[in-house]
């Protein structure tokens, strides 16, 4: 049995979470907070990692992989290699050239800390430029890479949602909104599993936060 660790309010976690529920693989959860991971499972003390029967592996993007071509049922990626490069083209765009460079944003957006005027300069000026991008690669129809549910939507249902929220919150303007992310958003919602794990990221969510409150 695969186990997952991580927490439920981390969105690399929620990313492979959403893959194992959607390929109905059996998994286990077990609760690791940042600075109490496993170091021999996680060398750099990120979450998620995922024990399995042959070791321990770290790396969302890798772990994905892995879960694909160990359990081929209910495929994410298409067989088609040119197809499934596609796929990869997109989840490499949503973490590396969204996600990494909105995430200079969040210590403001979400934890209330501050970033300074020049950062938001600076990664305002990314965004809308790796945007404009990845808007001439997603295809919302009805699933980012197309016609089917591929990892491509593993990646968007849990990096577009932040995106549009810390730009909103810090450019008072939601980058993402001339994209159909609403919708696209809406319609991923209505499935059990992107349910499910909403409902398991609120919980830890307040859990998370009533850990970084300072005891009274
Ligand atoms: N590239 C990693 C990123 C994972 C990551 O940054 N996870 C956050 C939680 S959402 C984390 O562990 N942060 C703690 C840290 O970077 O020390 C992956 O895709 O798994």
């Amino acid at each position: 049995m695969l186990t997952l660790c991580g927490f439920a309010a981390s969105n690399y976690y929620n990313k492979v979470k959403f893959a194992l529920l959607e390929k109905g693989v059996p998994f286990e959860e077990e609760l690791a907070w940042v600075g109490k991971t496993d170091a021999e499972c996680s060398p750099l003390g990120k979450v998620p990692y995922l024990k399995t029967a042959q070791g321990p592996l770290c790396e969302s993007a890798v772990i994905m992989e892995y879960i694909e071509q160990a359990y081929p049922q209910n495929p994410l990626l298409p067989a088609d290699p040119f197809a499934a490069a596609k796929v990869r083209e997109l989840v490499t765009f949503l973490e590396l050239h969204l996600e990494l460079v909105a995430r200079n944003l969040y210590p403001e957006a979400f934890f209330g800390g501050k970033v300074s005027d020049s950062a938001k300069e600076k990664t305002g000026a990314q965004l809308e430029k790796n945007i404009a991008a990845l808007a001439k690669l997603a295809q919302f129809s009805p699933y980012i890479a197309g016609e089917t549910l591929s990892l491509a939507d593993c990646a968007a249902v849990v990096h577009l949602p932040l995106i549009s929220g810390a730009t909103k919150i810090i450019y008072g303007r939601d980058f993402l909104a001339d994209l159909p992310v609403r919708d696209y958003m809406k319609r991923m919602g209505e499935r059990a599993t992107l349910q499910q794990i909403n409902a398991d990221r609120k919980a830890n969510t307040e859990l998370m936060l009533s850990r970084m409150k300072p005891k009274a």
